[in-house]
């Protein structure tokens, strides 16, 4: 039998209160730290740590009889899945995260990794994202590198990389729409006391004008902004637009692919649609290839606003 779904969650102990808890220790470090990478803050490259956690999933295929990769073992901390050139800045978020599990040391790397995607969109003004319990820890042996997608390709070559994971093209361009968070790095913020700069993916620039603000800012720049040119740089090919913002080139192969587009098209008229879409998107997301025992709870976190902290 295929096997898309190796690794089973162990049921937990502790109740929603106790992720609560950790939750409002990751949301209050955002709110307290806002100057980071330029007053962006830290909500973005949590975001991005919980997807490249998670996004290493492949399906069984015929060459393998069962899936692999996922945020189930955590094994993004360990140096070699780290150290993968996709994952170039992320340094900054496990030390971000790493300060988090000092505090709760009980949780799961994968657990905490994905709470903190989970928070950062929430406490950004995002969506509620329903998210489980359960992940455990999984050795260096199971360290997954050269997954992630390149930003360099066009829409033939993503739909065929998300395919491996499970996604269809709505999921993708939803999923994709978390570009209208952060930035990309030529080097990565540096951290208090950092003297010498380490490498980021080698773009630069936003994809909006407010990238610590959930929105469907990035699929109306799609549609919306004529002014879409290549950046002249010496840098890797980027799209820039006339207020400096940027689209990496597998953002524009999402207008440049008619199936695409109109999903764009689609969101872009319709965050509330979007918000929808997302929300169940980035949970499939951060569970790929988990099984659950059937009792397992679904939490949804309250904001530190909903709770008047
Ligand atoms: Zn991203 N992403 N991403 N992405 N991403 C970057 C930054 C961020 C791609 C990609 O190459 C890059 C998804 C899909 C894809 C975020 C979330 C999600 C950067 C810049 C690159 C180059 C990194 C840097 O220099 O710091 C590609 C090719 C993708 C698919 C085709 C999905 C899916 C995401 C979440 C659901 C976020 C939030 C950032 C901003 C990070 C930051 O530090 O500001």
């Amino acid at each position: 039998a295929i096997a898309n779904t190796p690794f089973h969650a162990e049921k937990v102990s502790h109740v929603e209160g106790d992720y609560q808890k950790i939750y409002n220790a990751i949301a209050e470090a955002i709110r307290d730290n806002d100057e980071y990478d330029d007053y962006i803050g830290w909500g973005p490259v949590l975001v991005r740590y919980a997807w490249h956690s998670s996004g290493t999933y492949a399906q069984a295929s015929s060459g393998c009889p069962h899936a692999t990769g996922g945020s189930f073992g955590g094994t993004i901390r360990w140096p070699k899945e780290l150290g993968d050139g996709a994952n170039n800045g992320l340094q900054n978020a496990e030390w971000f995260m790493k300060k988090i599990h000092d505090k709760f040391d009980w949780i799961s790397w994968g657990d905490l990794v994905t709470l903190g995607g989970v928070t950062a969109i929430q406490e950004m003004g995002g969506p509620k994202i329903g998210w489980r319990a359960g992940r455990k820890e999984l050795s260096a042996d199971n360290a997954m590198t050269s997954r992630l997608p390149d930003a360099s390709k066009d829409a033939d070559y993503v739909r065929h990389l998300f395919a491996r994971m499970g996604f269809e093209d709505r999921e993708v361009v939803s999923l994709i729409g978390a570009h209208a968070l952060g930035s990309c790095h030529v080097y990565a913020p540096l951290l208090p006391g950092q003297k010498k700069p380490i490498p980021g993916s080698g773009y630069t620039n936003r994809w909006t004008a407010s990238p610590n603000y959930f929105t469907n800012e990035f699929f109306k720049l799609l549609v919306d902004d004529k002014s879409w040119h290549w950046k002249e740089w010496d840098g890797p090919k980027q799209w820039e637009n006339k207020d400096g913002l940027m689209m990496l080139p597998t953002d524009m192969a999402l207008v440049q692919d008619p199936k695409y587009k109109k999903i764009v098209e689609m969101y872009a008229k319709d965050q509330d649609l979007f918000f929808k879409d997302f929300a169940k998107d980035f949970q499939k997301l951060l569970e790929l290839g988990i099984e659950y025992p059937k009792e397992t709870k679904t939490f949804y976190f309250k904001t530190l606003d909903e709770q008047n902290i």
